[in-house]
């Protein structure tokens, strides 16, 4: 029986808005809404950020309190991974506001690139400080990778001890500045990924459905939603994250990937 994928829901992000898409929830309420579709379509994970009211990002605690007491509130045992990555120009501080109680991951962004035409800061001493908040707080991380080069300050961190397992890694093919979402690249970076890491593949775009059923064939598990990609086809704005989803799980079952339960991916991604 082949491995359960995990299918991971980045239900909003920081950057996409309602002028894109009037389906970008902004409102704790509707990002928790848009988290419990989402493992009600299968998702076993969700990936948080907040927004304030009127769309612009929030790390602020009370948020993602807010949210992940209203998923819990649904009754909803899906994993929830808050996002340290938060939004270009928000300090360390300012980040680290998202790790509340009740998170069981957070992510870890391993380098500084360009983000589309701005800059997302992750010097070497922020990330290892991130690593160390995430390992005061017993979280699992999240190591979001968006370059080949980042592969390497992995290695770094694991050698100086600043990460440990469990952690899990997320490929992020797409960011314009980042690794273009190709299966070349792809492949490439599974090469230097350490043995026996368990990863997802997360294209952005158009390339999120593809680089999905590529990461399903690869062994890989998933990421998709509106944070990502805003389309569930050519010009098709998707309802909600749990649409995409909803492509995913078929996705999954058709490559003989059973969507993992929020219990099963517990287990893969060592969430005590
Ligand atoms: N919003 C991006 C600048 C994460 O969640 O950790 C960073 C991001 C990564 O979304
Ligand atoms: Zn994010």
């Amino acid at each position: 029986m082949s491995e359960p994928a995990i299918l991971t829901a980045a239900v909003v992000g920081a950057e996409v808005t309602r002028a894109q898409s009037p389906h970008v929830p902004y409102t704790p309420a509707e990002i928790a809404a848009a988290a419990v579709d989402a493992w009600r379509a299968g998702a076993a994970v969700v990936h948080l950020h907040a927004r304030w009211p009127d769309g612009r990002p929030s790390q602020e605690a009370v948020h993602f309190r807010e949210i992940i007491d209203r998923i819990r509130g649904a009754g909803c045992d899906v994993v929830v991974q808050c996002s340290t990555g938060g939004a270009v120009g928000m300090s360390v501080d300012e980040r680290l506001g998202s790790l509340v109680d009740g998170a069981e991951m957070g992510t870890l962004n391993l380098g500084t690139m360009n983000f589309g035409d701005e800059i997302f800061v992750n010097a070497r001493p922020d990330v290892v400080r991130i690593a160390a908040r995430l390992r005061e707080r017993r979280l699992v991380p999240e190591c979001e990778v968006y370059d080949a080069g980042m592969l390497d300050t992995l290695a770094w961190l694991l050698e100086r001890g600043h990460l440990a397992a469990p952690y899990h890694v997320q490929l992020v093919l797409g960011v314009p500045g980042g690794m273009a979402a190709s299966e070349r690249n792809l492949r490439f970076l599974l090469e230097g990924l350490p043995q026996r890491t368990h990863w997802t593949a997360a294209g952005i775009g158009r390339h999120q459905l593809p680089m999905a059923e590529l990461a399903l064939a690869l062994g890989g598990h998933v990421r998709v939603g509106l944070e990502d990609n805003l389309f569930l086809s050519k010009g098709v704005l998707a309802r909600g994250s749990a649409e995409l989803v909803a492509a995913a799980v078929e996705r999954a079952r058709r490559a003989g990937r059973p969507p993992a339960t929020p219990a099963e991916a517990r287990r893969l991604l060592g969430i005590a």
